[in-house]
């Protein structure tokens, strides 16, 4: 069996993203994404520059060998515009895979250890009253946990907010162009006015409801323990980037603080960016995403060591994520024996279910995995060509003195 062709498409409703269909001489194909975020013609363009031509000729059947191919073979490895690109070459594979057995992903992977996999929305609000709002929306849909940010008194934009209220739109990509919007930080505003806020969600919404809340690394190693230590009493189910993660020790000063479940990983691209963090024992969720992380090849690595760890997944799953990725993480949750909770925004616009068509359902805060064949998701690629490229970017954060923050 021969890769024969590899065509990369990039757009799609209000979101570029980047989809990778590799053909075969048995008429069989597979689907891939490959869409970083704000980043899009990046992998895009080392796809077809470099590994398509080298795909084709190739036996799809043999994903790990290709995957060791495109990973050792770069000299230059890792950084997430290459393991985005390898990423959705082995997506496909394992979809190939799955399409030949006549089996759904899930089943390749070992089988089913749960029927739906919990999922986490994102209630937003300019203000604490308006993410109320926001949180009951989701919990009368439903769901079971909800990651909760809100503006803060005296702070002109948090991260994810809206600054209107009853705005609750995606804050995250700006398409008016390519130059960063500037979001202005003031970290003693947030320590002294988040935990009191958290703890009134927690007054509200009652014992059961899991609540997640993401700092988006914006905290220094002390000030994320004194927050940890704070927020004890909300029994959040996770506090998510509380710092950096390139200062992986900065985890260890917030555990002999506090016993907060740690959430970390979304910009992670190798099983080397956590592989301490696991072993180590300094995190509780992994939060790696099966596009950025190269594929469901080393993701199911990263999902065996966690799990030697007492460490669970709690995949990324913003809506920069396709359905594409967002099918293969679902065969990932439906499998991994860790598995915590899935981020879930994707489903939802007529017009992106009719670009990537799919039997994957999401009712009552889960998701369940479709039994079809591979990925269980396709691509109508006659709708493709009605969306263009459309730049857009993440804001950047600074200080009020102007000082460059973390985004
Ligand atoms: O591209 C950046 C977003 O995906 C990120 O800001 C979303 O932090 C995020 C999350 O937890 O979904
Ligand atoms: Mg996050």
């Amino acid at each position: 069996m021969k890769i024969t062709d590899a065509k990369v498409f990039v757009g799609g409703p209000k979101k570029n993203y980047v989809t990778l269909k590799i053909m075969t001489d048995q008429g069989i194909y597979g689907l891939g994404d490959a869409t970083l975020n704000n980043r899009e013609t990046l992998p895009a363009q080392y796809l077809q520059d470099y590994l398509v031509p080298n795909l084709i000729g190739m036996d799809p059947r043999n994903s790990e060998d290709i995957w060791q191919y495109f990973y050792r073979g770069a000299y230059f490895r890792r950084g997430p515009i290459a393991t985005a690109a390898f990423g959705a070459i082995d997506m496909a594979l394992w979809d190939i895979k799955g399409k030949l057995a006549n089996l759904p992903v899930y089943q390749l992977l070992g089988g089913k250890s749960r029927e739906g996999a919990m999922v986490y929305a994102h209630a937003t609000g300019a203000d604490l009253e308006d993410l109320m709002d926001s949180v009951a929306f989701y919990v009368e849909q439903g769901y079971k946990a909800v990651r909760v940010q809100c503006g803060i008194p005296g702070m002109p934009k948090g991260y994810a907010v809206p600054e209107a209220k009853g705005d609750n739109l995606n804050h995250i990509t700006d398409y008016t162009g390519i130059r960063p919007k500037v979001e202005v930080w003031d970290t003693d505003r947030y320590m002294r006015y988040m935990p009191g806020a958290l703890e009134r969600i927690r007054e509200r919404f009652g014992p059961e409801l899991k609540i997640l809340h993401d700092v988006h690394h914006r905290l220094l190693p002390r000030e994320a323990a004194a927050f940890a230590r704070a927020v004890e009493p909300v029994d959040l189910y996770w506090l998510e980037d509380p710092t950096p993660a390139e200062d992986q020790d900065a985890l260890r000063l917030i555990r002999q603080h506090s016993t907060v479940p740690i959430a970390i990983g979304e910009v992670f691209n190798s099983i080397y960016d956590c592989n301490r963090l696991i072993e180590q024992e300094l995190i509780d969720f992994i939060r790696v995403a099966v596009t950025y992380a190269g594929g469901i090849t080393p993701v199911r690595r990263i999902v065996d060591l966690a799990g030697l760890h007492h460490v669970r997944t709690g995949f990324h799953g913003a809506p920069s994520h396709s359905p594409i990725c967002m099918a293969a993480q679902a065969h990932l949750n439906a499998w991994a024996p860790n598995f915590g909770v899935q981020e879930y925004l994707v489903l939802g616009t007529p017009e992106c279910d009719a670009l990537f068509p799919s039997e994957h359902r999401m009712e009552n805060g889960m998701v369940w995995v479709s039994d079809a064949p591979g990925l269980g998701v396709d691509f109508d690629e006659s709708k493709a060509a009605r969306y263009d490229y459309v730049p857009g970017s993440h804001p950047v954060v600074r200080l009020e003195d102007g000082t460059m923050w973390n985004y």
